[in-house]
């Protein structure tokens, strides 16, 4: 067969979007350009937690709804029939725009171990912003296509300090439960973690912790674990059972594509743009906003720039991109009367990462499942809360490591501004600004290793250091409820803009957040709907 050309490429892409999502209209990019400047009474800019909520309730209601989506859609077959590659042979899927992998994990016995790639639209971003690198998603589901599907509630108590604007009882009553139902998630069937060799790793480390007094705790999952299960026992192809996590998962994940976002479409008012990434926000002079937005193809060219306008903007990019697209929007003078608080209250939600050295009778297993179903909770630890995910080490061979993700309580913030001179947006967070993180951790795994008489390993990080907190997975902020918006994520200084995703959380909130971000999405959307929309 031949290989496929850029434009088939395109026009394949085109037709399955619109037959897999259910799309009325069938165009590439280039086509859709022809009109330079189309209109949609709102827009929702990024498809991940928040964004999928906001496209859904507005679709419900009848509003006709465009969302604009920087990556791509996630539903073609490589060469290999695999839609992701996994986590031990990465291609070019694997990471959006970059020639080599960014593994969390960069070593092993200081070996490096990521790998060159083909520069293409995959699937991870990391953005790297001086001491710290933010790991996000990229494509139709955002985070939810490379994040371990931990669907944590925070502890009340936290929540409340977070968001004293917030009814708490309404989120634990009404909008946990909400999101919780529509992003499917699941519990570990507790028989079955007991015996399965996919979470060896895990009753390894349960028993350590509670060797240390530790108390531990399963953790939901929007994973399948009856398909899990059924992986285990060799019934269907693997994919939490074959390495596959944050190049995305090929089979059993119910990421958003499958959940929010499949129902948004099917309201038939809903329609997703793919490979659309907005640039700026300015607006009419009868207030319609207007997007520019550049279009690319899957090499993440741009081929085509166009301007889109919208009477209600919802932006879910994300903590990075929506607070990007404020600041830009403030600071040029396009949208001048935007918040000074926008930009502040940023936080990577107190990550830490960490191994351990376990004795040899303490093996880890050589299949674990990518899906982490346990967590260390000692949140409620006066003076070092931390909840620990168990995290995986896929590895194929027997490592003898325990690793974790450890969520701490740290009260540092980093600031994001806008630089004029190059057009973006930088984070200003400093390494020293992650001290009250590694102490909090510390003392926790200290107690794990001497009640175990276990190490640390300092071989996993690129250097000899054992906590890493120059990366995170859950970044938080930018553009907090109830001060650079209003108590349902409505930008002060503006009508008819909105912040529905992981900016609205300020920078710490003690679990991983999808769940909470979700939740506040459920809760912020009904109130605009009924006072804003009617
Ligand atoms: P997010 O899901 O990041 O979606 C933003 C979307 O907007 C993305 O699709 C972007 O491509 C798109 N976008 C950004 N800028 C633009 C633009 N200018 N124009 C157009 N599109 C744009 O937003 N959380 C948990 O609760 N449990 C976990 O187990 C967990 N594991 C994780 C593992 C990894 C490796 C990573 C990276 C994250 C993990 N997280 C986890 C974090 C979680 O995925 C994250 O908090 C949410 O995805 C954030 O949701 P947002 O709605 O804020």
């Amino acid at each position: 067969m031949r290989p496929l050309s850029r434009r088939r490429l395109l026009g394949l892409l085109a037709v399955n979007t619109a037959s897999a999502l259910g799309l009325g209209t069938i165009a590439t990019p280039s086509a859709a350009a022809a009109s330079r400047r189309d209109f949609s009474p709102a827009v929702v800019v990024g498809t991940g937690y928040g964004a999928a909520v906001t496209a859904l309730r507005l679709g419900q209601a009848g509003i006709p709804t465009v969302m604009l989506e920087m990556g791509r859609l996630w539903d073609t077959p490589g060469d290999d029939g695999r839609v992701f590659c996994d986590m031990l042979n990465p291609d070019r899927r694997a990471m959006w725009l970059a020639t080599r992998t960014q593994m969390p994990l960069s070593s092993f016995l200081w070996l490096d171990i990521d790998r060159r790639i083909e520069r293409f639209t995959g699937v991870l971003d990391c953005v790297h912003h001086g001491d710290i690198s933010v790991y996000v998603g990229r494509g139709v589901g955002g985070g939810s296509l490379v994040n371990g599907a931990m669907a944590v509630t925070p502890k009340r108590a936290t929540f409340a300090e977070a968001f004293p604007d917030v009814d708490s009882d309404g989120m634990y009553r009404t909008y946990f439960p909400r999101a919780a139902a529509m992003l499917g998630v699941n519990h570990i069937d507790p028989a079955w973690f007991e015996t399965c060799e996919s979470y060896r790793y895990a009753r390894v480390s349960r028993a350590h912790a509670h060797n240390a007094g530790l108390t531990t705790t399963f953790v939901p999952s929007v994973y399948d674990f009856a398909r899990m299960r059924r992986e285990e026992a060799g019934e269907v192809p693997r994919s939490a059972l074959a390495a596959e996590v944050i190049y995305g998962n090929n089979h059993g994940k119910r990421s958003l594509d499958k959940t929010y976002l499949a129902d948004a479409l099917g309201t038939g008012c809903v329609s997703i743009r793919t490979l659309h990434h907005v640039r700026a926000i300015e607006q009419d002079a009868d207030g319609t906003y207007v997007l520019t937005v550049d279009e690319l193809d899957l090499d993440g060219t741009r081929v085509a720039t166009r301007q889109l306008g919208a009477r209600y903007l919802f932006l879910g990019a994300g903590s990075l991109g929506s607070t990007e697209l404020l600041l830009r929007a403030r600071d040029t003078g396009a949208l001048p009367g935007l918040s000074p608080l926008i930009g502040r209250d940023w936080g990577p939600n107190g990550n830490v990462m960490v191994g351990r050295a376990n004795r040899p009778r303490d093996r880890t297993g050589t299949v674990q499942s990518g899906m982490p179903a346990l967590g260390i909770d000692a949140w409620d630890d006066p003076r070092h809360p931390v909840f620990a995910e168990v995290a995986p080490m896929p590895a194929g061979v027997e490592l003898w490591v325990s690793l974790y993700l450890a969520v701490t309580r740290n009260p540092e913030r980093g600031l994001l501004t806008y630089d004029a001179g190059s057009d973006r947006v930088r984070l200003h967070w400093l390494s020293g600004q992650a001290q009250p993180s590694v102490d909090q951790a510390k003392a926790l795994f200290d107690r794990l290793n001497a009640a175990n008489g276990t190490e640390y390993r300092s071989d996993l990080f690129g250097d000899t250091r054992v906590f890493e907190t120059r990366l995170t997975y859950h970044p938080l902020g930018g553009a907090v409820l109830g001060k650079a918006t209003d108590a349902y994520g409505r930008v002060r200084g503006q009508r008819r803009l909105y912040v529905t995703d992981g900016s609205l959380v300020p920078g710490n909130i003690g679990v991983n957040p999808f769940l909470t971000i979700t939740a506040l999405a459920e809760r912020n959307i009904e109130r605009i709907l009924a006072e804003d929309l009617r």
